[in-house]
């Protein structure tokens, strides 16, 4: 039997991420939105593009929870995207309403499926999805590690003038003005950056990192970032549908670790067919772990604006 994915929200993220996935031909996908027949219109397109490209995934665009049943994996993306001037905090009354009914039926027709995270604020949206669904917290996982660091990653590429997978590094944190960028371990071919540029100027690539998403809602003028967004999703469940248990940063529920808790925020986790199989906790210094109990802070901040 093949594995069932299913995408709730088929916007810009949802619908690049379902022709990402088509692409890997190891899934049958659903696509569901709330807007009539634009979710079937977009999924017969993908379909069409099936001979072209040689894959088989079936792809069914649909406005009935009903098809998504038995999913092995959803990935959340319905929502609100920012408008310029918006930060990813503003939208959090907006999506709440959307990401609690969503996940309600999510879990109702998939009551074993492990479910990503997409929709900002992202922290916060994961966390309603735990208090909603009542999975353990092995099941929920976030999306914004993969992208942040991606774009960190991007920007030292480009200030050394080296290839993209040379470059190593970890973003942590929560997705928002708080991330924390840990230039102290991104290395370049096994050197650290610290030796190869200097200091002042990683301070602006990290910087730079924390803006990414603004940057690109600023010169789009209207929707958010979705490239690099679905990419990042993909590579989540790579990892979890073919067990390949990689590293990446993810936003799970931390229960301790970091000396965080009961609290989603980005750290490296381990991703296999389980979901979250392992949190690694990596020694940070004093400063490090300021900075991150800090976006601690501000995640709380938000999950309390939520009052769940
Ligand atoms: O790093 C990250 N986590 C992110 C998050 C990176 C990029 C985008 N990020 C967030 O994902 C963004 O801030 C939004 O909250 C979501 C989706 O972004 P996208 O760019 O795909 O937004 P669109 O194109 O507006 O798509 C949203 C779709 C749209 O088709 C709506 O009709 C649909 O969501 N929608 C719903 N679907 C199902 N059910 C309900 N209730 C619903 N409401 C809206």
């Amino acid at each position: 039997m093949r594995s069932k994915i299913t995408v709730i929200g088929a916007g810009f993220v949802g619908s690049t991420l379902v022709q990402r996935l088509a692409e890997r031909d190891y899934a049958d996908i659903v696509m569901f939105d709330i807007v009539p027949n634009m979710p079937q219109g977009k999924a017969l397109d993908m379909l069409q593009a099936g001979p072209v490209l040689g894959y088989d995934s079936l792809i069914t665009g649909t406005n009935e929870y009903a098809d998504t049943v038995n999913s092995d994996i959803v990935v959340i993306t319905s929502g609100l995207p920012r408008k310029p001037g918006m930060s990813r905090d503003d939208l959090v009354k907006k999506n709440q309403e959307i990401i609690a009914q969503v996940t309600e039926q999510v879990v109702k027709y998939s009551p074993n499926c492990i479910i990503i995270m997409v929709t900002n604020p992202l922290d916060a949206m994961a966390q309603l999805a735990l208090s909603v669904s009542g999975f353990p917290r092995d099941r929920i996982i976030g999306m914004a590690g993969v992208l942040d660091t991606a774009r960190f990653r991007t920007f030292i590429a480009q200030e050394l003038n080296v290839s993209v997978r040379d470059v190593q590094a970890y973003v942590l944190g929560g997705h928002g003005d708080t991330m924390l960028p840990l230039s102290r371990m991104c290395t370049v071919a096994g050197v650290p950056i610290v030796q190869l540029i200097p200091a002042e100027r990683i301070e602006q690539i990290v910087q730079r990192t924390r803006d990414g998403g603004a940057e690109i809602v600023k010169l789009l003028g209207t929707g958010s970032a979705y490239f690099a967004p679905s990419v990042s999703v993909l590579q989540m469940v790579d990892s979890i549908l073919l067990d390949k248990k990689m590293i990446m940063p993810c936003t799970v529920y931390l229960q301790g670790e970091y000396g965080i808790n009961n609290l989603f925020i980005g750290v490296p986790a381990k991703l296999g067919a389980k979901g979250l199989e392992q949190i690694i906790e990596i020694e940070l210094s004093e400063h490090e772990r300021t900075l991150l109990q800090k976006s601690a802070d501000a995640v709380r901040e938000l999950v309390k604006v939520m009052g769940i």
